[in-house]
């Protein structure tokens, strides 16, 4: 097998994701479920381009040092991760959205540093320049890691889907720690192992984040409260037209 063969099985395998994840999309819910499931849909899709963009042979680097470096991955991750992201706290802001504007900003631009800093590490073959944006993404990473276990999480308690949260958020805590860990083994870090298993490693972990996650966190929201019963006796009001 060659990295080429695992990104073909990145690609099929996202195109059955977007699949699956397209039937959520079309069943009648509430609003906030509405949009989680088309953020859901929308992840694999992208996934799926870039992926395929990669198996043709573009969307990667042959550097100097003879490895190649597929950046495609990071472009990808800068467009996914924050859908994931904000499809786990939407719930949790529920009608605040404005008013946690700020928090909801940082949130994705601590996401988006981590990814493009990351995206720096892994390109650079310069062990300085590495290892200090290496530094920079984990940096990053933890603020997210305070942000949902800190202020997101004391808002889920608050929330009718509080239990929830907490669910979706331990998961891809745990998912996601699993990408750095995987860098610093492979051929972007310490080169421990080949490029073969950073291959084999990135993709498996890219259809748990996106495609087994979505389909558990659509499935999920099923039970909760619709978007009216929520609203304040006002809004309730204005939104029946009573
Ligand atoms: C990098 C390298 C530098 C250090 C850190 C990283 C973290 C990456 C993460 C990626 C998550 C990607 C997902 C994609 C699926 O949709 C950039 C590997 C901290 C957390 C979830």
């Amino acid at each position: 097998m060659t990295v080429e063969t695992w990104l073909w099985i990145g690609t099929i395998g996202m195109a059955i994701g977007q699949f699956l994840l397209f039937f959520p999309m079309q069943k009648n819910k509430s609003v906030d479920e509405e949009g989680d499931s088309i953020a859901h849909f929308f992840v694999p899709l992208v996934a799926m381009t870039i992926y395929l963009l990669m198996a043709l042979g573009f969307g990667q680097a042959h550097l100097a040092s003879g490895r190649t470096f597929y950046y495609g991955r990071y472009i990808d991750w800068t467009i996914t991760t924050p859908l994931l992201l904000l499809s786990l706290v939407s719930s949790e802001v529920r009608g605040q959205t404005v008013k946690r504007g700020a928090l909801i900003a940082g949130l994705l631009a601590s996401d988006v540093y981590m990814i493009l800093t990351g995206l720096v590490a892994g390109w650079t073959d310069d062990p300085q320049l590495k290892w200090w944006f290496y530094a920079l993404s984990c940096l990053s990473f933890l603020a997210i890691y305070g942000l949902l276990w800190g202020p997101f999480k004391r808002l889920s308690e608050s929330s009718p889907d509080g239990k929830q949260y907490v669910k979706k958020a331990a998961a891809l805590s745990v998912i996601w720690f699993a990408y750095p860990v995987v860098f610093i083994i492979g051929q972007e870090g310490l080169r421990l192992w080949s490029g073969l298993y950073d291959g084999i490693l990135f993709t498996c972990l890219d259809l748990t984040a996106k495609v087994l996650y979505g389909l558990w966190a659509v499935s999920m929201v099923k039970g909760s409260e619709p978007v009216s019963r929520s609203l304040p006796e006002s809004g309730a009001r204005l939104a029946t037209g009573r």
